[in-house]
């Protein structure tokens, strides 16, 4: 049986009906004070790390879109991306980055350069590392990197999701003698898990401020861009070797036009053609996107097409031709062309 303890009543009504000369309950302040106005975040979140560690599927899963492109293969990411993540608390700009790793093409020296910018610029770092390899030399290269940031840095651990749990402790214990991370949170991109955890200690280190961006912007990237980096995902999927690191994509023109529409006669419909063109560094290259009888680019071509057809919400003709451009990862000319349709 809970404790009983009798007390005096001191509610208003029994205040009210107290005689005279008694103790009355202090009376309330008719003016209500103002709650306190909740702060607001924003900033910066520079995602960094090895490349392969999952920081553009981090990205994706955090803005609940598809925004950056994602592959199997190293070094997908060429360019940074904004992902803007915009709640009633704060808004979070997440840049994903180019993999970390040694330069040897001027594209390379341009990827990492997007990495050092990102680095001074952020207002939190997040450094993934992928739970499933082994710690080696490129990880060290990447610590190496952070030595010179003044920035909170927080460890990510992802890809839990397929390392048994008794791998992760020795994981925390190795890193935070290696580097004093303000935070080290495992996570699965790919499965979502522990990101509203990560999300909320991010927030809380974002300095007081209004909004950088409107509520209906999610990313940074045109259309030219984002139809360039599709095609680009496409082709990642099907080569191998060398073949990701030497191919590009440059989307040459897009059109938009009224067509009749031969479902409802006398209606029109609109169709967008997008001709793009695909960037190799030898002819054996080019044999090898365009396939036996044109299979490999014909299936990379049904894919994007269907992609890009999803996004704009009409119909697409999409035009892929591959072209031989001889050392064009350290052409500045080329590395600019691609670079440009970023806006
Ligand atoms: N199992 C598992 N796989 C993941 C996870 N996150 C990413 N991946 C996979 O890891 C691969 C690389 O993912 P990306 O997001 O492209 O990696 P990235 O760090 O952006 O790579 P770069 O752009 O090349 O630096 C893809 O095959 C993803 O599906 C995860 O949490 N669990
Ligand atoms: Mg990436």
């Amino acid at each position: 049986m809970p404790k009983t303890t009798k007390t005096a009543d001191k509610s208003p009504e029994a205040a009210a009906k107290a005689p005279a000369g008694t103790k009355r309950a202090p009376r309330k302040s008719a003016v209500k004070k103002a709650a306190p106005k909740p702060v607001y975040r924003t900033g910066y979140v520079a995602l960094i790390g090895r490349p392969n560690t999952g920081k553009s599927t981090l990205l994706n899963a955090l803005i609940g879109q598809k925004v950056a492109i994602v592959s199997d293969k190293p070094q997908t990411t060429r360019i940074s991306i904004l992902g803007i993540k915009t709640t009633d608390k704060g808004q979070i700009v997440f840049v994903d980055n180019p993999g970390i790793h040694k330069p040897l093409h001027t594209l390379n020296k341009r990827m990492m350069n997007f990495v050092y910018s990102a680095l001074e610029t952020s207002d939190v770092v997040c450094l993934l590392i992928d739970a499933s390899q082994k710690f080696g030399h490129g990880d060290e290269y990447v610590l190496e990197t952070l030595r010179k940031v003044k920035t909170p840095v927080f460890l990510l651990i992802n890809k839990v999701d397929i390392v048994r749990k008794d791998k992760v402790l020795p994981i925390i214990e190795r890193y935070k003698d290696l580097y004093p991370f303000r935070e080290i949170v495992p996570i699965s991109a790919l499965k979502g898990d522990n990101l509203d955890v990560l999300e909320k200690l991010l927030m809380e280190l974002l300095p007081v401020s209004p909004k950088l961006y409107s509520d209906d912007e999610i990313s940074d990237q045109t259309e030219k861009f984002l139809f360039a980096e599709i095609v680009r995902e496409k082709i990642l999927k099907y080569v191998t070797q060398e073949l990701p690191f030497v191919t590009a994509v440059y989307i040459e023109s897009i059109e938009k036009k009224e067509q009749p529409d031969w479902k409802k006669p006398g209606e029109s419909r609109p169709v967008t053609y997008i001709r793009a063109s695909i960037f190799v560094e030898k002819d054996n290259h080019r044999k090898i996107v365009i396939g036996r009888q044109g299979s490999l680019i014909k299936q990379i071509g049904i894919e994007a097409r269907q992609e890009i057809a999803e996004y704009i919400g009409h119909k697409v003709f999409l035009d892929l031709q591959v072209k031989v451009r001889e050392g064009w990862r350290d052409s500045e000319d080329v590395l600019d062309l691609i670079e440009g349709q970023k806006g």
